[in-house]
């Protein structure tokens, strides 16, 4: 009987290969990935993903769309004449996935549960399709805390709404803890990546993941309301005192599940807002789709060097 909790973890990679950590799913004659529209028995999976490196997941499928086509354009990949660029999981009417060569770019919606139910999928994904050492990315965007719009924060350490640096999810009736680390070298490396002539900064830093956007992220904006502006300022300072530099939903099970497969993993989202000054999201459409640009070209950068193209 293996405990999973929060000290029983290891880094390790020894073969490349990505950990099932599920020693029924070899045992079943096919597994449906139901909210990818995919499975072992119907498609062929090693020859649809074998070849994947880089896994891209964002909020919502227009970007995941737009990422997707971004990418073609930067790796010069050309489609097989006639077609175009479709959206693999269409059918599932969950979640949109498109793959150009060696990238896969999927939405994976807002929130913890939302995003932890696709990494299970794309994790055994990895898996069926004999994926060697695929590198995840998440590219979001957040509240900075400290920070005004147009940052890029890298995540060194995704903690909860209480600062712990771990996700926590109730199975059989018992709290598990799987610690949500990130691999710091990669988030570092990223960094290296923007240079002087960005018209934006690059940090990296602490994420405080949260279960709501309003009362979760002490917005004074939502339906309810119950503590006072001074309250949530008192703790946004605390937190900023703690070098976390942004609020956002995801990061905390994204660390949480690549660390527990063995999968390297960054978190990279731009700021929207200086959340010590205001709540709402004010900025124009168009300044917010160039600031949603940002984290794509970081990790554009990191897929044409690690592709040999730089
Ligand atoms: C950032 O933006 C979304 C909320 O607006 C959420 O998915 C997140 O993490
Ligand atoms: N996403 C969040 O989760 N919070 C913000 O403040 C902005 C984007």
């Amino acid at each position: 009987f293996r405990t999973m909790s929060y000290h029983d973890e290891s880094d390790e990679y020894p073969d490349g290969a990505v950990r099932l950590r599920n020693p029924n799913i070899e045992l079943m004659d096919q597994d449906i990935l139901y909210h990818l529209a995919l499975g072992s028995g119907s498609h062929d999976l090693h020859q649809m993903f074998g070849d994947v490196k880089f896994v891209c997941m964002g909020g919502t499928p227009k970007r995941m769309e737009q990422f997707a086509n971004f990418i073609m354009d930067e790796i010069g990949y050309k489609l097989p004449a006639g077609t175009t660029l479709l959206d693999i999981s269409q059918y599932s009417y969950r979640y949109s996935m498109y793959k150009v060569g060696p990238v896969l770019s999927i939405s994976h919606g807002m929130g913890i549960p939302s995003v932890g139910i696709l990494l299970h999928e794309v994790i055994k994904l990895m898996y069926h399709a004999r994926v060697r050492d695929p590198v995840f990315f998440r590219l979001g965007t957040c509240g900075g805390i400290g920070l005004d719009g147009g940052h890029l924060v890298i995540t060194d350490e995704a903690v909860d709404g209480m600062m712990r640096p771990y996700l926590e999810l109730p199975v059989l009736g018992k709290l598990v803890q799987r610690p949500s680390k990130l691999d710091v070298e990669l988030a570092k490396e990223l960094q290296s990546l923007s240079t002087q002539d960005d018209p934006f900064e690059t940090h990296v830093g602490r994420t405080m993941c949260t279960y709501d956007f309003y009362e979760g992220q002490g917005r004074l904006d939502g339906a309810f309301c119950d503590y006072t502006e001074k309250e949530k300022l008192e703790f946004l300072h605390k937190i900023h005192e703690n070098n976390i530099l942004n609020m956002e939903m995801e990061s905390l099970a994204f660390a949480a599940l690549t660390h527990h497969a063995g999968i390297r993993a960054a978190v990279i989202c731009v700021t929207l807002l200086n959340r010590l000054n205001g709540d709402q999201v004010a900025s124009s459409k168009e300044v917010l789709n160039e600031w949603q640009n940002r984290p794509q070209a970081i990790v554009a950068r990191y897929i044409k060097k690690h592709m040999g193209m730089t």
